[in-house]
């Protein structure tokens, strides 16, 4: 969403949050994850009556709450079909999404190309934890297959997705990672991607020290690495080729990808004027409301 345009107000970041404290367990990586949501709201002056938050089920869904804002909690995995809705309905609003790599990519995965294929004017942060938190560590899409849980006492025999690779795949507009355990550096992504006109895609490591056992703050912080100065961000490929994960090899956080283009709401209220505000068709032929 480019908030530019929106109305400005001074909150810190503490006031962002509103009355309902978060009951997330002890060390788990969500709380820096918000951190950076209320640094970014700060620092971009957003209204809180100008903000809409939208998520699924699962602990990291519960985002929502702990944020003054609109928001809502809808089914599980259906976060960003009910936003694509309501940022239609209200484009002068700013629209977040929030949710876990279960919600995301498991029963929401059917929901991801889309949102980025039509350049849904939102962002979308996902709290890429590696495990279902909420319904007690169950294997995820993004677990690793050496990752045991609950339901896969030996480990899994599957191979993890990549996130990534999904939106960039898809053409997402807006493409960055970060690292719960750095939250000023997630607030930075977090930040440009709220700004950005179209849609915006933030994967954020996130340890579960409660039922992933093996990504560990200590995990995360050895693998992750700063995306080199010389990456051109305009440049999908060079995106893609960063995206990559390999063996032995850093798994690179910052900002993969950005470009302009024209957004959904942008087309449709193009599409309004071309004919006229009216659709140029007759509704009952294409219905066919005389059919018994
Ligand atoms: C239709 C439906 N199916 C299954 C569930 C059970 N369920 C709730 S949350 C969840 C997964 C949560 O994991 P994730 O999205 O990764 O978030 P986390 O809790 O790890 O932050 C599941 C399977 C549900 N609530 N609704
Ligand atoms: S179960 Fe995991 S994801 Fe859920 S609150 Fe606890 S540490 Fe966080």
């Amino acid at each position: 969403m480019s908030v530019a345009a929106l109305h400005k107000v001074e909150m810190t970041p503490k006031e962002y949050k509103s009355d309902v404290a978060p009951v997330w367990c002890p060390g788990c990586g969500h709380y820096g994850i918000l951190n950076g949501i209320y640094r970014a709201l700060s620092e971009l002056g957003v209204d809180p009556l100008n903000l809409m938050v939208f998520s699924g089920i699962g602990c990291s869904s519960r985002t929502p709450y702990f944020i003054d804002s609109y928001k809502m909690h809808t089914l599980h995995g259906r976060a960003g079909a009910v936003a694509t809705g309501a940022q239609l309905a209200s484009p002068e609003k700013a629209v977040l999404i929030v949710g876990g790599d279960g919600d995301g990519f498991s029963i929401g995965g059917g929901h991801m190309p889309h949102m980025a294929r039509k350049n849904v004017n939102m962002t979308y942060i996902l709290y890429d934890n590696g495990i279902y938190g909420l319904t007690k560590g169950q294997y995820s899409p993004t677990s690793r297959p050496e990752m045991t849980a609950y339901t896969t006492p030996y480990g899994g025999p599957e191979e993890p997705l990549n996130p990534l690779l999904y939106m960039l795949t898809y053409k997402a507009t807006y493409v960055a990672q970060g690292f719960a355990g750095k939250p000023r550096d997630c607030a930075a992504l977090i930040k440009g991607a709220i700004e950005h006109k179209g849609f915006s895609y933030v994967n954020i490591f996130s340890q579960c020290p409660t039922f992933n056992k093996i990504d560990t703050v200590k995990y995360y912080r050895d693998l992750v690495g700063p995306i080199s100065e010389d990456h051109d961000v305009t440049d999908r490929g060079a995106a893609m080729e960063l995206a990559r994960r390999e063996p032995n090899k850093k798994v690179p956080v910052g900002l993969f990808y950005k470009e302009d283009k024209p957004t959904l709401d942008e087309r449709v209220a193009e599409f309004v004027t071309r004919v006229g505000g009216k659709p140029d068709y007759d509704l009952n032929k294409v219905l066919d409301l005389s059919r018994p």
